[in-house]
């Protein structure tokens, strides 16, 4: 198919509710979605860059420029049959693997369109593939202890069987110890987002009783040999989520040890193609996998959903039902929570969800047209 045209759009929703990390609190969300128009379809893609170079030292603005100047001039006008054409366009641009993902989930989007089949049917490669995807929620940071326990009860009785705790200092062992004992049972996991350091060890070591399915990014993005060592000296799994940019940052991370589970998230492996390949390098050595969020609006969601169904993907996603992100999403239909803790795979071709075109122009603070 050849790419006639490709259109960039930044938009910003209001979250349903603030959600808290260790890097801040956030009421909205901006993100870029990219669409790529060709014989009469059209691919979407989603960035995962943020507002701000908290989680990820891509922003908006920089997915932007590197989507606008670089990877959209590469890919105008070719013909294109594969997803890995469009790696080899961008293959020469160091880093920005959420610009890059962006445009390469888009053209994923397009091509499974014009196979007339559902992405996770592509992704599978013919394979039988699950037909619902077990997820869980991520909860922030809330004000006060209470307001936490009221928030996990609220997702408790939705239905959601596993429920991640973000963490940081001084919001850590009597957090997580108090939601553990209302709910003995609960699948429960905690993320840090990089918020401590070595000497921080005897906080884990007093999590590491909690029963967690796993501690998620204790220290830095780039810091896999301290990682080693806490692992080391910890029972529950660490699973990587920032230190992971790309398919050597997981064979390096596994051959020292720095890890025992891999949170996979498509923007920041640079793209489906590469998210596939860690995928397939934790299955060989028995690591799980699960499909980590971005508060995504339904176009990033459908994505997760589909890659969430290749078979490595054994613990439960951060891919909630729409409703706990956004009032109104700028695609259809949302994705509901069914009763046991899962989403259903869209059997429509492609993300197999539709952008509403008024709720899109509605949102919208910026667009281009490339052609
Ligand atoms: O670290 O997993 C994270 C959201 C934004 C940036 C980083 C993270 C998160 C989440 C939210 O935890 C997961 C979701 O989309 O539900
Ligand atoms: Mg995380």
């Amino acid at each position: 198919m050849k790419i006639e045209r490709i259109e960039l759009h930044l938009i910003e929703l209001a979250l349903v509710h603030p959600f808290e990390t260790s890097f801040g609190r956030q009421a909205t969300r901006a993100c870029i979605l990219v669409s790529v128009h060709a014989g009469g379809l059209t691919g979407w893609g989603e960035c995962t860059a943020e507002s701000g170079p908290w989680y990820s030292c891509e922003t908006v603005e920089t997915a932007w420029h590197i989507l606008r100047d670089f990877l959209v001039p590469q890919l105008l006008g070719k013909a294109v049959s594969s997803p890995a054409d469009v790696v080899a366009c961008s293959r020469r641009i160091r880093g920005h693997p959420m610009a890059r993902a962006a445009l390469e989930n888009a053209v994923w989007d397009l091509l499974a369109q014009a196979d007339s089949v559902p992405l996770a049917a592509m992704l599978n490669q013919g394979a039988p593939y699950r037909e619902r995807v077990t997820v869980g929620v991520s909860v922030g940071i809330e004000p006060t202890l209470g307001e936490l326990l009221e928030r996990v009860a609220q997702y408790v009785d939705e239905g959601y069987a596993r429920v991640k705790l973000k963490i940081k200092p001084g919001w850590d062992v009597d957090v997580v110890r108090a939601v553990r004992e209302r709910w003995p049972d609960l699948m429960l996991q905690v993320d840090a987002n990089s918020a401590y350091t070595p000497a921080d060890t005897p906080v884990f070591q007093e999590l590491d009783r909690l029963g967690l399915l796993l501690i998620e990014q204790p220290f830095h993005y780039d810091d896999i040999v301290d990682h080693a060592r806490l692992q080391a000296v910890l029972r529950t799994p660490i699973c990587l989520d920032e230190s992971i940019r790309a398919p050597e940052h997981a064979r390096w991370a596994l051959e020292i040890g720095a890890c025992r589970v891999i949170n996979i998230k498509v923007g920041r492996v640079g793209g489906l193609s590469a998210a596939c390949q860690i995928h397939d390098l934790c299955s060989e050595r028995g690591i799980p996998v699960w499909c980590g969020g971005m508060l995504e609006t339904n176009i990033g969601r459908a994505l997760n959903v589909a890659v969430a169904t290749l078979p490595g993907f054994t613990l439960p996603g951060d891919i909630s039902a729409s409703a706990r992100y956004y009032r109104q999403d700028i695609a259809e239909p949302n994705f509901e929570l069914n009763e046991d803790s899962t989403l259903t795979v869209p059997r429509r071709a492609g993300l197999g969800v539709q952008i509403v075109p008024d709720r899109l122009a509605a949102v919208r603070l910026r667009h281009l047209v490339c052609t």
